[in-house]
């Protein structure tokens, strides 16, 4: 990747990603012309003035012709501003009831020729933001501005990033180079690409962002303390001229630590005093701090468990000392057995979750959500949906998506997210209502929880276009119009995304489009089969190894053996699993005739033979679904090199290589598995082709 000085500027490089601000067509930008001479924004708030900033820049690169910028409005013009605070035309285009709607993030868009204008209004400063980042979406979709009558407000309250990014420049399970916040142990302080990251953020309505790793090693334990406070706070204050509010992940042990304390019991009264006093310390650096993210009792990090209590002491007793300030304890229930003997039938990782937090529901303070994953093991490309949504309508909840491609691809494969979050947003947990989908949980209108929303690990670093993967972005983008709306379809996002990152000639959309649609499925056809996840190299995670995790500590196993493969999590005579889930949703689990074909191996061992829905045996279907996914990823080197010619060269050919790799490696995936269970079933294919 080029990361010479002048890839910020380059066309080539991606760096401007979705904000690339593409000029308009001639007839477009006739329509919008006349508004577009000015933009009026008289409120001196800084994300106001962000947004008039951006607003403007973007006009000038649409148009070719920069707009005024006023503080009154005078002729023809975009404004922008609060309902409250903005100018009077806001007040006569919009009724109070129309404001009264939004709520405190929402926003309005209108176009009136009798007040000759174009306007944006919201309740608060970063609705204003939010619309503006709209507005231009619709213009570069070039809709037509006598069309335009829009209310938006997002789903979830908390619409968040994690970061995994280390304070050596390192990210755990980081795919596209190295930190852009930390190298060698410092801040690097490149507050211009910061800048950008933050406008990228806000511009798909991200209000939230942790930025350092969950596994919070010895210098990162420091970030809550004098020596480091100064540089957060200067972080904090780039992202909140974009609404964006910053979190810590935190040492649940730092009182022993760096705190000069022999202990970190939650209920020892020397540790909440501790914590209650670095709280007033945070919040005199960073008035607006978001709050802490806890990884704890998980993957040997340390939590309260080492001094008998439970996960509510831990949280609550953080949650103590945040409240004051309006805080927010973020508490991750990743908590499972790392160290389980693989001999051992009888632990199952897949329940650790439930059994750990559910009996806890209603014992957590207000200001206390759990951040859960998506399903109950850990980013496969499928698994079940957690059994604890719809499980604790007693606690916050927030989602957490993995938006890194771990076990996609790490961002050499092209696997577009977006289908599967959306099946994981529709599931209906059955658990209350007749809708009680995972959405409506996470949106807080099922059960009505205070705090609640969708977090996800990010999937950029240094490289010049963010992602490494250029096709990699559209899950950046998609991961936060889904956490806005998640009513939004994946065809839709990703056609947003195409069309704002390469143009919108139809040709262009329509074939990405295909690529982006089908790339999840063909990712999954030539990887683990049938819901029973992993089979990747130890450690790094990637490329193919049936047996990579098979003996190890970790719970993550496939049990093939001579004549069937799967793990039985059934209530009758496995783990039990599928009893965490409601009735509803237990019965389809529990009997391999009503079980999802991809989930198969996820709730069931059954034999290579098994016959599937598809009416195929499994055997086949592995066989099967391994040489058609090559192929297709074969295919996509195709429909990429017809596009050759249609956009910017060296987008295209970046994309090229990496989908070159793919169709590879996607061999070596195809030959790994094959082998594999021809080997050990002794069962050939039907088709007679090579296997090894
Ligand atoms: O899947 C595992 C990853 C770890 C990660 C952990 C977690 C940050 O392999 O790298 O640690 O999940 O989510 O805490």
């Amino acid at each position: 990747m080029n990361k010479t000085a002048g890839y910020r500027e380059s066309a080539d490089s991606g760096y401007k990603a979705w904000l690339g601000y593409r000029p308009l067509e001639d007839g477009q930008s006739g329509q919008y012309g006349k508004w577009c001479a000015a933009v009026a924004a008289d409120e001196q708030h800084p994300v106001v003035q962000r947004a008039a900033a951006e607003l403007a820049g973007a006009v000038a690169s649409f148009t070719g012709r920069t707009p005024q910028r006023t503080a009154a409005v005078e002729g023809p013009c975009i404004v922008i501003g609060t309902f409250a605070e903005g100018p009077e035309v806001l007040r006569r285009m919009f009724d109070a009831d129309t404001a009264g709607r939004l709520g405190n993030e929402g926003f309005a868009i209108r176009c009136s020729e009798a007040e000759d204008c174009i306007a944006v209004a919201a309740a608060g400063p970063t609705g204003v933001l939010y619309g503006v980042f709209h507005l231009l979406r619709l213009m570069a979709a070039g809709r037509p501005p006598a069309e335009l009558d829009v209310l938006e407000q997002p789903a979830a309250r908390l619409r968040m990033i994690n970061h995994w990014d280390n304070f050596d420049g390192s990210i755990e399970r980081g795919y596209a180079g190295r930190s852009f916040f930390y190298a060698d142990n410092r801040f690097l302080k490149d507050f211009a690409r910061v800048r950008d990251y933050a406008r990228l953020l806000a511009s798909v309505g991200i209000n939230g962002i942790s930025v350092n790793n969950v596994n919070v090693h010895r210098l990162e334990t420091l970030f809550i303390t004098e020596r480091y406070l100064p540089d957060v706070a200067e972080l904090a204050g780039i992202f909140r001229e974009y609404g964006i509010r910053l979190y810590l992940s935190v040492n649940y042990a730092s009182t022993l630590e760096i705190g000069g304390l022999t202990t970190a019991d939650p209920l020892d009264p020397q540790v909440r005093e501790w914590w209650r006093r670095k709280a007033e310390e945070i919040y005199r650096f960073i008035p607006d701090f978001g709050g802490f993210v806890v990884k704890a009792d998980s993957e040997n990090r340390p939590g309260p468990f080492t001094y008998g209590r439970d996960h509510a002491d831990g949280a609550n007793m953080l949650a103590e000392a945040l409240a004051p300030y309006g805080g927010l304890v973020i508490w991750r229930c990743f908590v499972y057995n790392c160290k389980q003997d693989w001999r051992d039938r009888k632990t199952d990782r897949a329940r650790a979750a439930y059994d750990h937090f559910k009996p806890l529901d209603g014992s957590f303070h207000d200001n206390v959500v759990l951040q859960i994953k998506n399903g109950p093991m850990d980013f496969q490309v499928r698994e079940p949906v957690s059994p604890l949504f719809g499980a604790m309508e007693e606690t916050g909840q927030v989602l957490e998506f993995q938006i890194t491609q771990e076990y996609t691809g790490q961002q050499r494969h092209l696997c577009y997210l977006v289908p599967q979050w959306k099946e994981v947003l529709d599931f209906n947990t059955c658990a209350a209502e007749a809708d009680a989908s995972v959405k409506r949980i996470v949106g807080g209108t099922l059960y009505g929880r205070k705090h609640n929303g969708i977090a996800a690990v990010v999937n950029v670093g240094n490289d010049a276009n963010w992602t490494g993967h250029l096709l990699a972005q559209a899950n950046l983008y998609g991961y936060g119009r889904l956490a806005w709306n998640p009513g939004l379809g994946a065809e839709e996002i990703a056609g947003e995304w195409i069309s704002l990152t390469f143009g919108g000639d139809e040709r262009l959309v329509k074939a990405i489009g295909e690529m982006l649609l089908d790339s999840w499925g063909i990712y999954e056809a030539y990887t683990a089969p049938l819901g029973i996840g992993w089979m990747v190299n130890p450690e790094h995670h990637y490329g193919p190894n049936v047996d990579g995790y098979e003996y190890s500590q970790w719970g993550t196993y496939h049990y093939a053996d001579h004549h069937g493969i799967g793990v039985d999590r059934t209530v009758r005579t496995g783990t039990g699993y599928t009893g965490q889930y409601p009735p509803a949703v237990a019965g389809i689990y529990e009997s391999p005739d009503s079980c999802p074909d991809e989930l198969l191996l996820f709730f069931h061992h059954v034999p290579y033979t098994h016959v599937l829905k598809s009416g195929k045996t499994v055997i086949q279907h592995i066989y099967d679904t391994h040489f058609e996914g090559a192929e297709l990823a074969a295919q996509f080197v195709e429909s990429w090199q017809s596009l050759a010619g249609g956009m910017n060269e060296g987008l295209h050919s970046q994309v090229l290589a990496r989908l070159e790799e793919q169709a590879e490696h996607a061999k070596e995936w195809r030959d790994r598995i094959n082998t594999y269970f021809y080997r050990i079933s002794c069962i050939p294919d039907q088709d007679g082709r090579t296997i090894y």
